[in-house]
């Protein structure tokens, strides 16, 4: 932390970056860190690679958001920071015009590993329930206050990550700082509406077409749904978010693991896993080049759907059997 600190004093412009599709504790911790810099005084921009979903887009009412697929050039600045992720692979075509200014590649990150990404200089800690949490940690460190539009985003991260403080990483530091940022006037149940009750009308057709093609693997402790590309296409047109069969699945007593399989469209199957239990899937997942946490994690794979399926099938299969 404290090279970091010493990163934010020294330098004075900052551009701030996300993994692809910026799940909610990349942009709440995006929020954050926009606003503390500005009240040290530097000048910030948050340029992600791709728009910000519309679940999120009350954020834009009191920070500015920009993504680079609309950008054709970037604004000044002397370090980028990467939130929520450690690679310059996962930033997309940005991630190569990030490289190409020369500027410093920092990173702010709480999953397994990330200080042997990208960053020449790295605040991680995987302890921490959320990127949004390590932010919230800077401001108290450098005594600056935490604004109502900060305390928004970081509570965004929280809930985000911690599954509205329902999984395992919901600990100390995150039930404290939730009732410090409600302290502060964070409306929780606005949060709450405004990710999860603005649904298209077509989404619980999706979610009910999606959860018929689960199915039950090694006795009932993996939990396996895919999504082909024909599911998919429905999936977008009713902006609607794959994460959440997660959960109906995760439900099902003696489910240890969840597996989504969705086919990509430029090829290849994105997995998530979610463990119950013991089963640590950030290490089912490390063998196929993937990352994350101990409780959730995900790949990418070069094969066909049926090949992934089998592939994660067997993984989750050896890690049950205690041979992760
Ligand atoms: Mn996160």
């Amino acid at each position: 932390m404290t090279a970091f600190l010493e990163l934010l004093r020294r330098r004075s412009s900052f551009l701030l970056t996300g993994h692809e599709n910026p799940d909610g504790d990349c942009v709440g911790a995006e929020v954050a860190l926009y606003h503390l810099l500005r009240a040290l005084g530097k000048t910030v921009h948050i340029v992600n690679p791709d728009p910000m979903a519309k679940a999120f887009d009350f954020l834009a009412e009191h920070t500015p958001f920009a993504s680079a697929r609309t950008s054709e050039t970037l604004p000044e600045f002397e370090v980028a920071v990467l939130l929520d992720c450690c690679q310059l692979s996962r930033v997309g075509a940005l991630g190569k015009r990030l490289l190409a200014s020369g500027a410093t590649i920092a990173v702010v990150d709480h999953h397994v590993g990330s200080d042997a990404g990208d960053g020449s200089v790295c605040y991680v800690d995987p302890t921490a329930a959320a990127t949004g949490a390590l932010v919230r940690r800077l401001y108290r460190e450098l005594d600056v206050p935490l604004g109502a539009a900060a305390a928004e985003g970081v509570f965004l991260s929280l809930v985000s990550d911690t599954g509205w403080f329902r999984y395992s990483n919901a600990d100390e530091e995150v039930f404290a700082m939730a009732g410090e940022l409600v302290g502060a006037g964070v409306d929780a149940s606005r949060v709450y509406d405004a990710i999860h009750r603005r649904n298209h009308p077509d989404s619980p057709a999706v979610l009910a077409e999606t959860l018929k093609r689960y199915q039950m693997l090694h006795g009932g402790k993996l939990a396996r749904v895919s999504i082909d590309k024909p599911l998919l296409e429905r999936c977008l047109r009713a902006d609607f978010d794959t994460d959440a069969v997660l959960e109906p699945l995760r439900s099902i007593e003696g489910v240890e693991v969840v597996a989504l399989l969705k086919e990509r469209f430029d090829g290849g199957v994105k997995c998530s896993l979610r463990a119950r239990g013991d089963v640590d899937v950030q290490a089912i997942v490390a063998r196929f080049g993937g990352g994350g946490h101990k409780k959730a994690a995900g790949a990418t794979l070069a094969m066909t759907l049926n090949e992934a399926e089998a592939a994660i099938t067997d993984a989750v299969g050896a890690a049950l059997a205690g041979g992760a």
